[in-house]
């Protein structure tokens, strides 16, 4: 039987994406910035099967229950718009490291997005796509569009609201990411467990909540003007205020680990040098450094002695999630 495939590229939020406004739907309670990166993807083939179910494998293996069934339910979505009953067996491979807090969850939805779109025939248009990808998973909206996307989101947002677009930068914003993986254990507590626990119990939710508009108004701004700086320093007080609402949890956590703590410390000492560079994180210990194109190299190497840091991939933006012909 014909074979689907398509690849999306997975991103990183500049300004975070962290808690939904409501769980039908998946609808985030906050807009988000993102930058889709070229080294990491997933790529997902879609075939269908004569079975009672849909049959996930992830590079190779069957997935573990949970996300079959996350998976399922997401296919399902696409049966009932389109009242066809048919099972599928979808096959994807992860050139990410799968949660470890680089955003699989982004680049595989968006990808199996693309691939059923196809399966099932819809004419949908790229906004169309990346609402559909967001009942997936939030940050996979953002994955169908490369470079700097911005995600559409808040307390009242509706369904037909929730959507990302491009965000037109200029080309002189010429950046990279440099992304240091601090450790290679899996995460303990995943994302989408994390964001819930913290909006139904960190005291500082709502302060979050409340700031974070004018933090994502005036990055997108900062990008759309160029400023880099401004956006770098947006970029880190979203990443901070996101981890300490995480502090203010009734049984409270953090993703912080040794080596995660130097390389930020280690980021501030750059810049007091000179240099323009500026960290995020997401749901792991990882250090992602945003800078200009041309420092890349040179601020990448300050980090290669640090102990515990086992990886350094230098990105550039990546591009938008497209089908195999
Ligand atoms: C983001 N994260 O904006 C934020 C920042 C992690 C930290 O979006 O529940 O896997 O599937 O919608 O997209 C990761 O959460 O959450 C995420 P769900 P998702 O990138």
């Amino acid at each position: 039987m014909k074979i689907f495939s398509a690849t999306a590229h997975t991103n990183i939020a500049l300004i975070k994406y962290w808690g939904k406004s409501t769980y039908e739907g998946n609808l985030p309670a906050t807009g988000s910035l993102s930058l889709t990166l070229d080294k990491f993807y997933t790529t997902t083939s879609v075939q269908m099967i004569d079975g009672p179910s849909d049959i996930f494998e992830l590079n190779e293996s069957p997935a573990d229950a949970q996300t079959q069934q996350r998976v399922i339910s997401f296919v399902d979505f696409f049966r009932n718009l389109t009242k066809n009953k048919e099972r599928f067996i979808i096959r994807s491979y992860n050139h990410v490291p799968t949660k470890a807090g680089l955003a699989s969850s982004a680049s595989g939805f968006a990808a199996l997005t693309l691939a059923l779109a196809r399966a099932f025939n819809l004419k949908s248009n790229h906004k169309e796509l990346s609402q559909i990808a967001r009942r997936g998973s939030g940050s996979a909206a953002r994955s169908i569009f490369g470079n700097f996307v911005q995600m559409h989101g808040g307390p009242q947002i509706t369904d037909r609201e929730a959507f990302a677009e491009p965000l037109e930068a200029p080309s002189g914003l010429n950046v990279r990411m440099i992304v240091l993986e601090c450790g290679r254990t899996q995460k303990s507590i995943g994302s989408r467990e994390a964001m819930n626990l913290t909006s139904s119990t960190s005291i500082f939710y709502r302060a979050f909540l409340d700031n974070h508009p004018r933090l994502l108004n005036a990055a997108v701004l900062a990008a759309k003007n160029g400023n880099f700086e401004e956006l770098g320093l947006l970029m880190e007080q979203s990443t901070l205020q996101m981890h300490a609402t995480m502090l203010g949890c009734e049984q409270p956590f953090w993703y912080f680990n040794p080596s995660t703590i130097v390389a930020l410390q280690e980021v501030q000492r750059l810049r007091q040098k000179g240099h323009s560079c500026y960290f995020t994180m997401d749901a792991g210990p990882h250090v992602k450094i945003l800078c200009p194109a041309n420092e890349a190299d040179i601020i990448a190497d300050s980090f290669r002695q640090i102990e515990g840091i086992v990886n350094i991939t230098i990105c550039s933006a990546g591009p938008g999630a497209y089908l195999h012909a």
